[in-house]
């Protein structure tokens, strides 16, 4: 048995019991699977807390299906980063979806998560669903003009992942969707990193015509409260009146009629944080 905590900041962390722990070392970074008694499984990333079995479903919920929904039928979606799977799960909840490409960068987390949570990641090896391992930013220039609904399911911005909030990628992930495009991406919590979540947001509006910041309650990540930053060219993203009908047909335990209908409704001091950036 072990105590382990990721620290949100220096004063102030989440720290956790757990009964077993696995470590792994892959050419990226320190995995880490701790099986706690009230998360369930946990995956941890260079100290970092990516997902546990029992709040997984409000990320992962919460990330893919406004995007998917707005679009008016979204048939190829990229997901960068997520490599445990659970944004690919909620993406083939929509019918019109016909393929769906993951592009993780590090193969490790692939295989850790198909190892030890199924839950998450049972549906990689669906038909429509096909892996790369490779490094998203380059990934993007090879692929233009081609998908419906680009997901950015990243760490959190430092290594590898921090080129993933920077304008110069929200560009290339402009030029990597089609018309009627929409782009989705976590931006972090507004209450323990607001410069990131200031900064994506900026870098995010100076490329895209609509954008629209929302939130979800995420007990394990920094602060809890987390924000996701969605954006098109094309889609008036902040009518949330489009499409509201498919919400009901999904299986979801979090994203729901009435989180839609007030998706974009946001505390003040996040407004001013917007109105700043
Ligand atoms: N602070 C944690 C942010 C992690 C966001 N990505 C998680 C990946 C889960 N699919």
């Amino acid at each position: 048995m072990i105590w382990f905590t990721e620290y949100w900041t220096d004063n102030v962390g989440l720290t956790v019991k757990a009964d077993e722990v696995k470590k792994i070392r892959s050419k990226y970074q320190e995995i880490l699977v701790l099986d706690t008694p009230e998360f369930g499984k946990m995956l941890v990333l260079d100290g970092l807390v990516q997902t546990t079995e029992k709040d997984e479903f409000i990320y992962h919920e919460m990330l893919a299906h406004p995007a998917m929904i707005m679009h008016p039928e979204p048939e190829r979606v990229l997901v960068i980063g997520g490599g445990d799977g659970g944004t690919v799960r909620e993406v083939l909840k929509h019918k019109s979806v016909k393929e769906v490409h993951l592009c993780e960068i590090d193969e490790e987390v692939v295989i850790v998560s198909e190892k030890y949570f199924p839950s998450i990641s049972e549906k990689l090896r669906d038909p429509k669903v096909k892996v790369f391992i490779e490094d998203g930013n380059s990934f993007l220039e090879e692929r233009k003009d081609y998908y419906d609904v680009i997901i950015m399911d990243s760490s959190d911005p430092v290594g590898a992942s921090e080129v993933l909030f920077k304008k110069e990628f929200y560009e290339k992930v402009k030029s990597s969707l089609r018309k009627n495009g929409i782009m989705v991406a976590q931006t972090e919590s507004p209450v323990l990193q607001e410069k990131y979540f200031s900064k994506a947001f900026s870098e995010i509006r100076k490329v895209f015509k609509n954008v629209g910041v929302y939130l979800a309650f995420i007990p394990t990540y920094p602060s809890g409260m987390w924000s996701f930053t969605i954006a098109s060219d094309f889609v008036d993203i902040k009518d949330i009146s489009i499409n509201r009908e498919r919400v009901k047909e999904l299986k979801t335990k979090y994203f729901c009629d009435s989180i839609y209908a007030c998706l974009f409704a946001l505390p003040r001091f996040v407004q001013e944080i917007l109105k700043k950036s």
